[in-house]
């Protein structure tokens, strides 16, 4: 028996790659994770910040060394666009946070507590059945600031965080109204179940990040052609949760808008024998912070035919 999805909502989630359910957290939950994300924006120091304190040649490379070891900390990446090549803000730094990660489901209370502490999440991750012993990996707040608020490309979670086999899932929470106008997520439909993760997002070993190819010319060729299709925008209510499977095809626009659509996602894998997750991923666990279980017993429910 589902403990909270309905079968119908199940059987979407494995047809569409994704399942919107409307009013996941409470009002009281969402003005807190929102209230506590802007809390964090205004206590965090900007001056120490690498993007403001080194510019020119040292750029990249700090930049690089801030993000690839952000995976146990919790950390403030700036727009493109709100930082001038001298490292200046054109803007004050509440409208110039693009994302704040990768372990606040670990290190802050509020976010740990609708993460790894929350029986909703726990219940959801059973029903749908993908993975027999999840573990959360990665966390992060995503600001979509108003009128600068980057595009998010078309992409497929697994890709960003790949295991043999595949087996991400994405929890992606509205704290705010999503519209066409700021940016909303939309879908390709089934994509998971036609489109192969073609490549994967690796630390390279000259430093810094890239992508490998994981598929021969011919399957990346029939993967172009499988990708096409009607993206379906799902506009969404402060409290809506989006499940994403890893394999499917998402998108958001520029946030257009003089409003922010501030979000908050984590993502699972299942664990080892079942999936190994490799040593060039550019998010590393660490003896300090391994990767956390979700479910306190395995699900023996699993309908996940990769793992079986
Ligand atoms: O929030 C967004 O705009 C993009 C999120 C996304 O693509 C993801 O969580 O995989």
């Amino acid at each position: 028996m589902p403990e909270l999805l309905t079968q119908d909502q199940i059987n979407q989630f494995h047809r569409n790659g994704y399942l919107l359910i409307p009013g996941f957290l409470s009002a009281e939950e969402t003005t807190n994770l929102l209230q506590r994300s802007k809390q964090l924006i205004s206590e965090f120091p900007i001056e120490s910040h690498p993007r403001t304190k080194f510019t020119t040649a040292d750029d990249n490379h700090v930049g690089d060394d801030y993000f690839l070891s952000s995976g146990d900390k919790i950390r403030f990446f700036l727009e493109e666009d709100a930082v001038d090549k001298d490292g200046n803000l054109n803007r004050e730094k509440e409208k110039a946070v693009n994302k704040i990660g990768h372990a606040l489901h670990e290190l802050d209370p509020v976010f740990r507590k609708v993460t790894l502490e929350n029986p909703k999440v726990q219940a959801v991750a059973h029903d749908l059945a993908m993975h027999v012993d999840p573990v959360a990996l990665q966390s992060m707040i995503i600001c979509k600031q108003p009128e600068i608020g980057g595009e998010v490309g078309e992409h497929n979670d697994s890709t960003f965080l790949y295991t043999d086999p595949p087996s991400a899932l994405g929890f992606w929470f509205a704290l705010e109204r999503c519209t066409p106008l700021n940016g909303a997520l939309s879908f390709l439909p089934g994509s998971h179940l036609t489109t192969p993760i073609t490549k994967r997002f690796v630390r390279l070993p000259e430093g810094g990040t890239g992508f490998e190819k994981i598929v021969p010319p011919e399957i990346e060729a029939q993967a172009a052609t499988s990708a096409q299709g009607k993206y379906i925008l799902e506009a969404c209510s402060p409290g809506d949760l989006v499940l994403i499977h890893g394999a499917v095809l998402h998108k958001s626009e520029r946030n257009t808008s003089s409003h922010t659509r501030f979000a908050y996602t984590f993502h699972m894998i299942e664990s080892p024998p079942r999936a190994l997750y490799d040593a060039k991923n550019w998010l590393q666990p660490t003896s300090s912070m391994p990767f956390s279980h979700v479910l306190s017993e395995p699900n023996l429910k699993l309908i996940n035919p990769a793992f079986a």
